[in-house]
Formats: structure tokens, C-alpha cells, sequence
């Protein structure tokens, strides 16, 4: 029998390179709050990234919610944003008393559809939150005019989209802030990590205190803020795992390659579209089937390749508009795009040491659910 293949698998340095990484820990006994480890992860990723402020949180979602905070937008002030995306980006939004609006996804790159952007625009809307997802980059250019005309700040989701570049920017770059995540699942991680990025450097050390209680000093403490601060061990797996971003990227896309090889032209199957300026980071292989063309659904698919111990998994379905906790809230119906796409995506295993010939007999094991025409 073959071994389970999940729908990713975590990047890891050698063992030795990590514990050499962490020796010192063992005699500083400084494990958090702002340490070596810490300052010198955050200088790296802001030479990495071309940004001028970096600052580093215990996980995304955090590093989202503490942004939205730090903007002070009037409570209950509208926030558009697309329901096709992780839990996370919705809920930042409703936890920080706000109100999403969601806008529809286009239908070649899933992210937010900018023409409908402004027909949700109305004197409460106070941002946008567009979702760089599965690492494709939103149309920044657009979106930046549209902020601009209704003096709207825009907060990147940027969770995916680690080490991909727009016209060689980073998305670190983009909008008023930018959030990467580093979580185990994503193509750099630090365990749990994440980080925003701006340029505006009032707004980076409010973050700073935001995510430390709100102290400044140990008699000071200017804001109301909680913990939400990276320690001394992911800020070690980061510094390791930065050592090989680019080779891992280079096999990431190999195996997207070998996937595009295979799925390219077959009839009831679409890929997402290259991004042109786009250097990506091969983070996800969604795969869109049309049962009337391909003669199997998504979810025939889906358990066709979880017989063979292969766990595709169906990000991002349900909608987040659709989720049982804003039952009533939202119509999913509002965003057809989004809604049709969700229930007929799947992303197919994609990690840097994923072998060619796994992904073949994934591949193989879906073609075979094509013949079984209807
Ligand atoms: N915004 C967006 C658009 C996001 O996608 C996310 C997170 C966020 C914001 C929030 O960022 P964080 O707060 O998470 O930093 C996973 C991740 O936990 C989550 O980070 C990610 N998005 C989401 C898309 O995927 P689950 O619930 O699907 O994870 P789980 O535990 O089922 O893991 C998936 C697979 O990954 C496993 O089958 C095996 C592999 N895996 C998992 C873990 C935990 C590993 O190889 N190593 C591991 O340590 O959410």
C-alpha cells in the first residue's frame, strides 16, 4: 500500500541546522518577547522583502486582527473582501466589530473581482481586504486607484503569497499593509507565524504595542492591546527555513509542472491562469472540474483519490458567507463566481518533496474518474 499523501506536508531543515539554530536559547534563556533570534529574523525578512517595516506575530490570523485594530475604523463600518478565502480573513473582520461585504472572485485567478468592487462602495465602507489566494496576486493596480478615489485603506491578505512577486515587488509592497502567514502549511513557515509589512511606520509601532499588551515601557502603556507576539523558537525556524525558500519554490514548481503536464487541455478540468509580471510561489494546485465535460464531480474525485489514501482537500469550500456561524448574515448567493467555484475546486497535494511519480498517479487516479462518463 502506498503511504497517505496529505494535501501538503511541512518544509523542514536538517535537525542539526535547527538545534544549532536554537543552541543559544539553552544559554541566554531569552525565549520571547523581542530577542536575538527575533530582531535578526525581522532584519532578515525586511532585506528578503524589499520592505521597510516588518513586524512579527505568533501567527496570521493574529497579525490580521491586530492590523484591522490598529487602523481604527469606526465600529460597524463596512469592509469589502471575498468570501473565497481560509475562516481567518472573515472572521478578523467580525472580531474587530466590523462588517464584511464580500465581492465576487474572478473566475480565472479567484481573486477579488475589481469591477464590482466600487458598486459596493457607500459612505460606511472604511477598507478593503482583497485575498492574494493560493498566491495569486490581486489586480493591485486597480485596487490602489479605487482606494485612493474613495480614500479606503487596503489591507492585503497576503497569507498565501510568501516569496511571490508583482513586476519584482514583493506583495509585502502592496496596499496600506500586508499579511503573510507562516504557519507549518504554507511555503515558509515558523510552526505558527505570521508578519505585516507597511510603509507607514506609526502604523508598524502601534503594531509593535498592540501585540505586546499595549506597553511602551514598564510604566507606560499607551494602547489596549493583548499577546500576540512570535517567540524565540519560530522567529529560529524562520531564520533555518529562509535558508531555503528558493530551492524549495524551485521544487514546488516542478511538481506544479508535472501537474500542468498531465490536467492541461483535459477536457472539464481548468487551472488557475499563469498571472503575467507574476513570479509565484507554487503554493497550491487548485483544480476546478466541470462534471458535465470532465463526467465526475469534485466530489467524486475528491473520494476517489481518498480510496487510494491521497487527501485532496477542498479549499475553499464552504463559502465563508455560508459558514453556520453568520447563518442568516450573509447570502452566498451574491457572489455566484465564488460560490459556483467553491463547489467545484480542489487542491491537489503540492509540497517541495512530493515525487514526480506521486503526482503522475494522482494525476492518473483522476483521469480515471473521467471515463466514468455519465
Ligand atoms: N488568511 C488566509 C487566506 C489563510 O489561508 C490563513 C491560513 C490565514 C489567513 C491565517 O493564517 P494562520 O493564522 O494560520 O497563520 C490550514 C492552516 O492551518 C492555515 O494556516 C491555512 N490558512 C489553511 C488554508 O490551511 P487546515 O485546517 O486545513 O489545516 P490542517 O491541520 O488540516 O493541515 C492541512 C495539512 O497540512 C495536513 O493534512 C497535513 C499538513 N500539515 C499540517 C500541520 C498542522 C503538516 O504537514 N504539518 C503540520 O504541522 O488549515
Amino acid at each position: 500500500m502506498d503511504k497517505k499523501i496529505m494535501v501538503t506536508r511541512s518544509s523542514m531543515p536538517d535537525f542539526e541546522e535547527y538545534c544549532n539554530e536554537i543552541r543559544e536559547l539553552w544559554d541566554s534563556r531569552w525565549l520571547t518577547n523581542n530577542g536575538t533570534k527575533h530582531r535578526l529574523f525581522e532584519r532578515q525578512l525586511k532585506n528578503y522583502l524589499h520592505t521597510p517595516n516588518v513586524t512579527l506575530f505568533a501567527n496570521g490570523h493574529l497579525a490580521l486582527e491586530t492590523v484591522i485594530e490598529a487602523m481604527d475604523f469606526p465600529p460597524g463600518s463596512e469592509v469589502i473582501t471575498t468570501p473565497f478565502t481560509f475562516a481567518s480573513t472573515t472572521h478578523a473582520i467580525v472580531r474587530c466589530g466590523l462588517k464584511p461585504v464580500f465581492c465576487d472572485i474572478k473566475s480565472d485567478d479567484y481573486t477579488i473581482d475589481e469591477r464590482l468592487i466600487e458598486g459596493l462602495i457607500n459612505d460606511k465602507t472604511s477598507a478593503i481586504i482583497p485575498v492574494h489566494v493560493y498566491g495569486n496576486v490581486c489586480n493591485i493596480e486597480a485596487i490602489q486607484q479605487i482606494a485612493e478615489k474613495h480614500s479606503l485603506k487596503v489591507i492585503y491578505d497576503a497569507a498565501h503569497s510568501f516569496g511571490v512577486t508583482y513586476k519584482g515587488e514583493s506583495t509585502a509592497n502592496f496596499g496600506d499593509a500586508a499579511m503573510f502567514s507562516f504557519h507549518a502549511t504554507k511555503v515558509f513557515h515558523t510552526i505558527e507565524g505570521g508578519a505585516v509589512c507597511c510603509r507607514d511606520e506609526e502604523l508598524a509601532k502601534k503594531l509593535g504595542y498592540i501585540k505586546n499588551f499595549g506597553i511602551d515601557g514598564p510604566e507606560s502603556t499607551p494602547y489596549i492591546g493583548g499577546n500576540a507576539k512570535m517567540n524565540e523558537f519560530q522567529a529560529a525556524m524562520g531564520i533555518c527555513n529562509l535558508r531555503h525558500l528558493q530551492e524549495d519554490i524551485a521544487m514546488r514548481k516542478s511538481v506544479v509542472d508535472r501537474y500542468r503536464m498531465h490536467l492541461t487541455g483535459v477536457e472539464g478540468i481548468s487551472l488557475c491562469s499563469e498571472q503575467a509580471g507574476v513570479a509565484h510561489n507554487y503554493a497550491y494546485f487548485p483544480v476546478v472540474f466541470h462534471p458535465a465535460q470532465f463526467g465526475a464531480d469534485r466530489d467524486e474525485v475528491f473520494h476517489t483519490l481518498a480510496e487510494h489514501e491521497i487527501m485532496a482537500r477542498k479549499y475553499f469550500y464552504p463559502l465563508t458567507s455560508a459558514f453556520e456561524c453568520y447563518r442568516g448574515t450573509f447570502d452566498p448567493g451574491r457572489t455566484p463566481v465564488a460560490l459556483e467555484v467553491s463547489e467545484k475546486i480542489l487542491t491537489l497535494p503540492l509540497y517541495s518533496d512530493l515525487s514526480l511519480h506521486d503526482v503522475d498517479r494522482i494525476c492518473d487516479i483522476i483521469l480515471s474518474c473521467k471515463k466514468q462518463q455519465k
